[in-house]
């Protein structure tokens, strides 16, 4: 089994949580982003979406996104389980990863990718161009206002976000505040206490 993967990216950096905590290492190749090493020949004969991270098993399956990979590796390697033992702990994890996914790492890439120069014609990931959309900008930070105070609400006097335990749904809320701060400079409000005491628990965890 192969990673083509690049560490710092948001996507990656989900899978690059997962790994560690679970304590479990992969053989790997680095794919700058920055290099634009994805948009390559020799990077698309592997994954032709042009997107990392990409998992390639020893029978030449191609796994390309993050929630299939950890889905199989999680199969693979079961100690620390982060999607659940039970049938509603997988229900409850996948759903609130699902809805963080979609409401905060969605909007935050909308808003960067649609407002920063260095995304012009590079809207959307992958190899096709596609133009900048500035009003994404605005529809970004509204989702992203209304989906705090969802999460926030969700968090009072719970010590994890979809389950009693630490699970993959919390790695993919702690990728969208670092992907907040990376690229728009914005940190979890102060006024969102809940998140913030969430924010010091899982930071002695990962
Ligand atoms: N749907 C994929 C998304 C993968 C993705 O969009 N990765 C980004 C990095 S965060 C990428 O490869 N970007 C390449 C580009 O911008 O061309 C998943 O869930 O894993």
């Amino acid at each position: 089994m192969h990673l083509y993967t690049f560490d710092t990216a948001p996507n990656p950096k989900r899978l690059y949580y997962f790994l560690k905590f679970k304590g479990v290492e992969i053989k790997t190749t680095q794919i700058d982003l920055v290099k634009k090493e994805n948009l390559k020949e020799s990077y698309l004969t592997v994954n032709q979406l042009g997107t990392v991270p990409a998992l390639v098993l020893d029978d030449g399956t191609l796994l390309t996104e993050v929630i299939g990979i950890c889905y199989y590796l999680e199969g693979l390697y079961p100690k620390k389980s982060l999607l659940g033992d039970s049938y509603l702990d997988k229900a409850e994890i996948l759903s609130w990863d699902h809805y963080i996914f979609n409401n905060l790492l969605l909007p935050t890439a909308e808003i960067f990718r649609n407002s920063h120069p260095a995304f012009k014609n590079r809207a959307l990931p992958g190899p096709k161009p596609v133009a900048q959309i500035p009003g994404l900008i605005e529809r970004g930070e509204n989702k992203l206002s209304e989906t705090w105070k969802i999460i926030e609400a969700k968090l009072d006097n719970k010590e994890f976000i979809a389950t009693e335990n630490f699970s993959f749904a919390d790695i993919d809320l702690l990728v969208c505040i670092d992907f907040l701060l990376w690229a728009l400079n914005k940190s979890v409000p102060k006024e969102l206490s809940a998140v913030q005491k969430w924010l010091k628990r899982v930071n002695t965890i990962i």
